[in-house]
């Protein structure tokens, strides 16, 4: 039985030396300790023998299991720690190694233009203001002093979504807005999205605008032409070209278009400014009474001049692009030129 014994040992050192995983392992102790194993078989041999020779033989055993079960845990060790150096080696990383670059996007030129203009105006006091896409009629319309029967109104220029709610065709409701809100001192410019029923290679139905309104104590037509000239030689240059020309706005009065010196010829004549040397960029004027009634100022105390501009029109210009479609088509090959 001693014999047997050691044969089992020697069997079980051998064969533990051969396995590299876990399950083989277990399967393995299953074989020689287990409640069924080879270890259990031969104890069962230990009531068949002489009383005498019991004892001895319970030592034999004793030690057997004990160095079988040290001799597991060992290997057991071995095989975890084989796991744990292979596992290290497969994950190993160098953590100097730089990170992925993404590449980075660039701002729409319509961005840059409303960003570069609004800081202009922030440096003159200006706060930006913003409101509703989807309008009253009231606010786009009627308290900007446009008549009844006047054309921008028929739903051949203006998205009607019901009877008094509009897709805003301009953002001066935006001014409306701030003035029924805020007594004057007034001094806010409004960008924002724009819609009117009009589409072809020079006008698109959805487009971008910013309007500006100053309303205060004592504001007079030059404060308009002033502000407007710092406007155009901070943002085309110093000493470009103002001049303005009488117009008509139903909320304005007196109003004019404001033209600088061509961009591209500098004045001289060129396609772009069809040979006059000047191109429109605004249009602007005092704030008529009429509007500051629906707004509950007293025109006998406060006058204030407002303006407004295409931001495709101006960045065309800044940008020299000849097709307003490139600012809406979204080809990557034009948008990460800015
Ligand atoms: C323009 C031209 C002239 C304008 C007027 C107002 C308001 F609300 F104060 F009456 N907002 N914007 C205005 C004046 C807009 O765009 C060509």
């Amino acid at each position: 039985m001693r014999e047997k014994l050691e044969a089992l040992l020697q069997e079980a050192v051998t064969e533990l030396a051969a396995i590299a995983t876990e399950e083989a392992f277990h399967e393995l102790r299953v074989k020689y300790l287990g409640r069924k194993g080879a270890l259990t078989a031969i104890m069962k041999g230990v009531g068949a023998l002489p009383p005498a020779e019991r004892p001895l033989i319970g030592q034999v055993v004793n030690s057997v299991r004990d160095q079988l079960e040290e001799r597991f845990d060992a290997a057991l060790a071995t095989i975890r720690n084989a796991r744990k150096a292979e596992k290290l080696r497969e994950e190993r990383l160098d953590v100097t190694l730089p990170g992925r670059r993404r590449p980075l996007g660039t701002k729409h030129p319509i961005t840059l233009v409303r960003e570069e203009i609004s800081e202009i105006f922030a440096g003159l006091g200006f706060q930006v203001a913003e409101g509703p896409e989807i309008e009253l009629d009231y606010y786009n319309f009627e308290a900007l002093n446009f008549p009844k029967d006047h054309p921008a109104r028929d739903m051949q220029d203006t998205f009607f979504i019901g009877d008094n709610l509009l897709l805003r065709t301009h953002t001066s409701p935006v001014q409306i807005r701030t003035m029924l809100k805020h007594a004057p001192p007034v001094r806010i410019i409004a960008p924002g999205t724009v819609y009117r029923c009009d589409s072809d290679a020079t006008h698109s139905p959805m487009f971008h605008q910013i309007e500006g309104l100053m309303v205060d104590k004592g504001i007079t037509f030059g404060d308009l032409k002033g502000v407007l000239t710092i406007f155009v030689n901070q943002y085309f240059g110093r000493g470009t070209g103002v001049r303005l020309r009488p117009s008509f706005f139903p909320f304005t009065e007196p109003s004019a278009e404001v033209d600088i010196a061509c961009v591209i010829c500098k004045g001289k004549g060129c396609r772009v400014c069809k040979n006059s040397g000047w191109l429109e960029i605004l249009g602007a004027g005092m704030v008529d009474p009429e509007v500051y009634r629906h707004v509950h100022y007293d025109p006998e105390t406060i006058s204030g001049f407002a303006f407004g501009m295409g931001i495709e029109r101006i960045a065309m210009l800044k940008y020299g692009i000849s097709d307003m479609r490139l600012l809406f088509e979204n080809d990557l090959r034009f948008l990460s030129q800015f």
